[in-house]
């Protein structure tokens, strides 16, 4: 059975920019739009519904691309320290910072876990998400690692969302492995990845490339694992220091690098060879007080495509909502909106492998989509947070 969606504006994000359509209407048959233009030029047929949209303008549904869901307990408390004076590596160095959620995520039952996050998941949901990332990372053990992605495919069956599960097994180096990174890394190679990829819990593989975490090389014997099990890598690079993460994660045909601020031309060069996405997260950047901007100028030049995220985790960047980000990566970035919204629809899907079937309004792709209350596309960027109102559908249904 087909639906007719008419009287709206839809701006399609074909080929990341608006593409705009004005008095559009949108053809849908299970599931997926079959046809979308001017609602003047609708095919003749039969619609089992017709419905009608207000004015309203409709997007894709929006795509969080880079996100830390599920983890145990937060660290707000950490957030006071800092604002006196006490420094993210020396917290980290008092047994602080990311080892402080490892502990907690590991205490932590897979049914709290669930809950925390569904709550923050529920957040990021209000503001027209349709597809989110998820990665694990805060548990660092076969078994913990499980658990988490376990979460990660129980919230993509009870919540309203599609779902894409990322193993950040080589996030930071646990305490059990104090001293001996290249240990931790064997067993992530030999032990962990393949047995969470045998349990189809994992979707891509990522890492954190940076002097305080991995290493290039340490990165490469993961990103070959990945290879032989034939999954798609992405890479956290270049976000406090310029290791050429980024270059290396275009040798590997990476999805994705994200944060990047510290990348350099080459290495953008590189990413628009393989078609790697660069993911800026605007969130992180700001809660961190960073200076250093990512190179918008030559990823804009090298013709990279560029994502946008919320990068939502307990120590750098605790955000809940995808449309702020948005704002972000206009105020502190200098993106346009049109980019931005870009970087949350057809890029976000392109950073996670869905490109081909997320991420725009065009004919064959699955019928996600936000039919937004607002005058222009522009204020999806412009109003800080709030609950814009709206309809979401997903998969051709209205929820
Ligand atoms: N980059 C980050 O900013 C976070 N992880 C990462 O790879 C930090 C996560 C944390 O502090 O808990
Ligand atoms: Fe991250």
């Amino acid at each position: 059975m087909k639906t007719l969606w008419q009287h709206c504006n839809a701006a399609t994000m074909a080929n990341g920019t608006y593409s705009i359509i004005e008095d559009a209407a949108i053809v849908t048959r299970e599931g997926f739009i079959e046809w979308i233009g001017p609602r003047q030029q609708v095919p003749a047929g039969e619609y089992g519904h017709t419905i009608g949209l207000d004015g309203a303008w409709v997007t894709p549904g929006l795509i969080d691309c880079h996100t830390h869901t599920v983890f145990g307990g937060n660290r707000s408390g950490e957030f006071e320290q800092r604002l006196q004076g006490v420094s993210y590596a020396e917290i980290a160095a008092a047994g602080g910072g990311i080892a402080s959620t490892v502990r907690a995520t590991r205490a932590a039952s897979e049914d709290e876990l669930f809950a925390s996050a569904r709550q923050r998941l529920l957040n990021l949901l209000r503001d027209g998400v349709t597809t989110v990332e998820i990665k694990s990372g805060y548990g660092l053990s076969l078994e913990s690692e499980r658990k988490i992605l376990r979460v990660i495919r129980r919230l993509g069956q009870e919540l309203p969302v599609t779902v894409r599960s990322t193993c950040l097994a080589a996030h930071a180096l646990p305490p059990e492995y104090k001293d001996r990174a290249d240990d931790y890394i064997e067993h992530i190679c030999t032990h962990m990845l393949p047995a969470l990829a045998a349990e189809g819990l994992v979707d891509a593989v990522d890492a954190f490339c940076e002097y305080l975490a991995f290493s290039p090389e340490q990165v490469e014997r993961v990103f070959k694992v990945a290879q032989q099990l034939g999954l798609p890598v992405k890479l956290h690079a270049e976000q406090l220091s310029s290791l050429h993460g980024s270059s290396l994660a275009a040798r590997y045909q990476a999805l994705s690098a994200d944060h990047l601020e510290f990348m350099t031309e080459e290495d953008a060069v590189a990413m628009a060879q393989s078609g790697t996405v660069a993911v800026l997260l605007p969130g992180a950047f700001y809660f961190l007080r960073e200076t250093q901007l990512p190179p918008m100028e030559a990823l804009r030049e090298h013709g990279v495509k560029i994502a946008i995220a919320s990068d939502l985790n307990p120590g750098t960047s605790p955000g809940l909502s995808l449309r702020l980000m948005l704002n972000m990566a206009c105020t502190l970035f200098r993106m346009t909106p049109e980019e931005a919204l870009a970087g949350v629809t057809q890029h976000a899907a392109t950073a996670l492998g869905l490109g081909e079937s997320h991420g725009s309004l065009e004919p064959g792709k699955v019928a996600d989509f936000v039919a937004w209350n607002i005058d222009r596309p522009a204020d999806l960027a412009y109003w800080l947070g709030g609950d814009l109102d709206k309809r979401v559908v997903r998969n051709g249904v209205e929820l």
